[in-house]
């Protein structure tokens, strides 16, 4: 019975420890203060090619028109 638990408990803590450390990698628009913060941002982490934080969501190389 013990050997049947522990594969669970050990995926479900592995989701856990994993989740904060997710959460703080992806960057909104709202946490940057300025336009051009955010565009250097989207800029150094792929830009149009690869938007990991999706900062642009109409894919036209402006991050963040919404702080413009
Ligand atoms: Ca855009």
């Amino acid at each position: 019975m013990r050997k049947y638990l522990a594969i669970p408990v050990a995926v479900i803590a592995l989701a856990f420890a994993a989740a904060p450390a997710g959460a703080k990698t992806d960057k909104d628009c709202s946490d940057f203060s300025s336009w051009k913060q955010a565009q250097r941002f989207y800029e150094r982490h792929g830009g149009p090619n690869k938007d990991p934080h999706r900062l642009d969501a109409d894919h036209d190389g402006i991050a963040c028109e919404s702080l413009r």
